[in-house]
């Protein structure tokens, strides 16, 4: 254990809260009937640390123009988004109930006309978030503000020439207010990312194109808070430079029959598989899974909250 990082962030508590947030992935696809259960699960850790001690977001103070920014580009996990969300206190723990379903604020890929102020931008078209997330980021220094913008995307999503653009894009501008965090899983749809088209030498990509660069272990809480300070320490030392944090991941992690298995990016559990995963998971010490939908929701709003 690190006692520097123990002292600055509760190691025990975010994993703590990865672990809820697992369960909460699970039990929103299978609830369902459809959604993406790999790459989710895989980031849960990130999720966790992020609305757990990254982010500076107060609830309470949306409109607050310091506050730090979060781009989903890799849309389709967003279950793990929407499930940090609600244990971070910006949606109702109930309204997971809602996910994947017609009018729900909770859309199969976030839609920022439901959740006009936690969704920064609609993703899903691959490689779409993070050009966005540029915008976000040059819109933040020209206005002065202190905030930072993380960008969340896949493996398989760099393969995208969108991203490319973007990556030259951010060190041309010298957006060093902007975090790009890429979930590498060696996985995507089709298989394994190497195989369908090769992104290494990753890290050495980001550094010839003026960023700077770490990678860490995804799952490790210590290894990615310490890959976010070292960041922010030559951030001090090099002004200029875009920040990129390669997160080691795996597809489906914490639930042993879907790890490493491409089949689950996309693919929803049957009901048996479901509570194989629970059970696989555990329960957390610090938060309970989300109840069903009050009778007063249900009759107040049919389809969901809005
Ligand atoms: C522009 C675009 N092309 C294709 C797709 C279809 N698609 C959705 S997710 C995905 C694979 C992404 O792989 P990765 O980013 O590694 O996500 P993971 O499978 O690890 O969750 C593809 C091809 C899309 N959403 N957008
Ligand atoms: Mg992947």
């Amino acid at each position: 254990m690190d006692s520097t990082v123990e002292r600055k962030i509760d190691i025990d508590g975010i994993k703590d809260l990865a672990t809820q947030i697992r369960r909460d992935v699970i039990r929103m696809i299978v609830g369902v009937g459809s959604g993406h259960p790999g790459g989710a699960l895989g980031a849960a850790e990130l999720f966790a640390l992020l609305y757990g001690g990254v982010l500076h977001i107060d609830p309470k103070n949306l409109m607050d123009p310091h506050r730090d920014r979060f781009v989903l580009s890799n849309g389709h996990i967003c279950a793990a988004f929407y499930s940090a969300l609600s244990l971070a206190g910006f949606l109702p723990r109930e309204e997971l109930n809602t996910f994947r379903r017609i009018n729900s604020r909770l859309q199969g890929h976030p839609a920022r006309v439901k959740l006009p102020d936690l969704v920064e931008t609609s993703s899903g078209p691959l490689g779409q978030g993070f050009s966005v997330a540029n915008g976000i980021a040059m819109a933040m220094k020209l206005d002065g503000s202190r905030g930072r913008v993380y960008c969340l995307v896949g493996d398989g999503e760099m393969q995208e020439g969108q991203v490319w653009e973007a990556i030259m894009t951010a060190a041309h501008h010298k957006l060093a207010n902007l975090t790009l965090i890429v979930s590498y899983n060696g996985l995507q749809i089709d298989g394994e990312v190497r195989t369908v088209k090769n992104l290494m030498p990753l890290r050495e990509k980001f550094e010839s194109f003026g960023w700077e660069c770490v990678e860490a272990d995804g799952h490790d809480v210590v290894s990615l808070y310490r890959a976010f300070t070292e960041l922010s320490v030559m951030n001090k030392t090099d002004q200029d430079k875009p920040k990129a944090v390669i997160a080691h991941t795996v597809m489906g992690k914490g639930v042993p029959f879907m790890e490493n298995k491409a089949v689950w990016h996309g693919s929803c559990p049957t009901p048996a598989q479901a509570e194989e995963a629970l059970l696989s998971i555990g329960k957390s010490k610090g938060f309970e899974d989300y109840p069903p939908l009050s009778k007063q929701t249900l009759s107040r709003k049919k389809g969901g909250l809005k």
